[in-house]
């Protein structure tokens, strides 16, 4: 039995994995965050490593067997510092949410003011939002972006910044298809004496292949999931100063976390030791290029591109203009093979489980060997989808689903062994 395959002992779940296989072979995957990491970083999140408890540090664990997994700790410490060009890297947090967590029982006391991006123009639910803990135990102000231009207003940012005096400010977010000024952000910080955190989940790969500015130098504390553009597994890395490597060790264990899932620690060293390959320059390039390309072919079908376009991966649509709400459109696109993500726009008069747009990336589709051309073509689809989600005609939706699977076919899915 314990030797035996997963399709002989759980043929159920070994028939979904399958399904899910398919899925993410035969679809245009479009959600921002989400990506194909390869088959090397796939084979180390299924292995021993899983069995291991760790609590502790590399020489410093609470449990005797440690020689292997400090080794594989040890590496994927010294590729995140090599990578991120960082003094301290902590590779153990479970995901984002967690190390963002981290940050904030390193640095505040409950009731502490804590400022970031609000959720509705872009920010993340750690940054402060009313729902997460972030906004209940900390006095959370919430900064936007400009209703013209849909961009930070930096202005808006001090000016608030010197009203509240926040402990530390949260720059970064979920859905902001702009480049982030760390330097602005940086000098806001230094003038109230605040901590700068950047959180860079959304473009940790940009940044690593050099297709986005770092915020190495600005912020004293980075914070990222691996999993996004980045293209490890689930994961998350906290780095920073030396100067505060003791403080944020201690907050991520034994402060929120028990044991590090050591089987994720060895994946990420797998995806950071590919991502300091010179190829993942070209991906990096490529993914804001696709993404360049995407939104060009959508503004010449008359969509609205939040901030008139994108400088990295990901692309905000408000679909106001074309009479038809995001989640209607992103079920529509599903049904026709292409992936997406209703969310709000800034400023959106609808509710978050019904908003008026849709949120677009492109790290999977670069990492399936897609370019401009494809984006094109992509960009066509999406638009008759939305016209056939506006007037119900699942035939057009049918139509599109065989060519994308048609599409799909030479454009490999890597780690997908189908
Ligand atoms: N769920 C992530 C995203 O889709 O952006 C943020 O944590």
């Amino acid at each position: 039995m314990t030797s035996a395959s997963l399709a002989a002992v759980d043929p159920e779940i070994a028939q979904l994995i399958a399904a899910e296989e398919l899925r993410q072979a035969q679809s245009v995957r479009l959600i921002p965050s989400e990506n194909y990491t390869s088959a090397a970083v796939l084979e180390a999140t299924g292995t021993v490593l899983t069995n291991k408890y760790s609590e502790g540090y590399p020489g410093r664990r609470y449990y005797e067997g440690q020689e292997h997994i400090d080794a594989v700790e040890n590496l994927a410490i010294a590729r995140a510092k090599q990578v991120f060009g960082v003094e301290h890297a902590n590779v153990q947090p479970y995901s984002g949410s967690p190390a963002n967590l981290a940050v904030y029982l390193a640095y505040c006391a409950p009731g502490d003011t804590v400022m970031g991006m609000a959720l509705p123009a872009g920010g993340h639910l750690t940054h402060g939002h009313k729902v997460s803990a972030t906004g209940k135990w900390f006095r959370s102000v919430q900064y936007g972006v400009r209703k013209d231009t849909g961009r930070i207003d930096l202005d808006e940012v001090r000016a608030l910044a010197r009203a509240e005096r926040p402990r530390l400010i949260f720059c970064g977010g979920t859905a902001i298809p702009r480049t982030i000024d760390f330097a602005a952000f940086a000098e806001i910080a230094r003038e109230i004496d605040a901590l700068l955190v950047a959180d860079i989940a959304h473009i940790a790969g940009l940044i690593a292949g050099g297709a986005h500015p770092s915020p190495v130098g600005h912020a004293e504390i980075i914070t990222t999931t691996t999993h996004k553009t980045l293209r490890g597994p689930r994961g998350a890395l906290l780095l920073s100063t030396q100067g505060h490597a003791k403080a944020l060790d201690r907050a991520v264990f034994p402060g929120l976390q028990g044991g590090p899932h050591n089987h994720t620690t060895a994946a990420i060293a797998v995806a950071l030791h590919e991502a300091a390959q010179p190829e993942f320059r070209d991906y990096a390039r490529q993914v804001v290029a696709n993404a360049k390309a995407l939104g060009e072919g959508l503004a010449e079908h008359g969509f609205e591109l939040i901030s008139g376009g994108t400088d990295n991966h990901l692309l905000l649509i408000d679909l106001a203009g074309k009479d038809i709400p995001g989640k209607p459109v992103a079920q529509a696109l599903d049904r026709a093979g292409i992936v997406c993500n209703y969310n709000t726009v800034p400023f959106d008069p609808r509710k978050p489980f019904d908003p008026s747009g849709i949120r677009l990336g492109t790290p999977a589709v670069t990492s399936r060997g897609m370019g401009p051309e494809e984006m094109g073509q992509i960009a066509t689809w999406i638009n008759e989808g939305v016209q056939a989600a506006w007037s119900h005609d699942e035939g057009t939706l049918m139509r599109i689903r065989g060519e994308v699977h048609e599409f799909t076919k030479a454009f490999p899915a890597p780690g997908v062994p189908v």
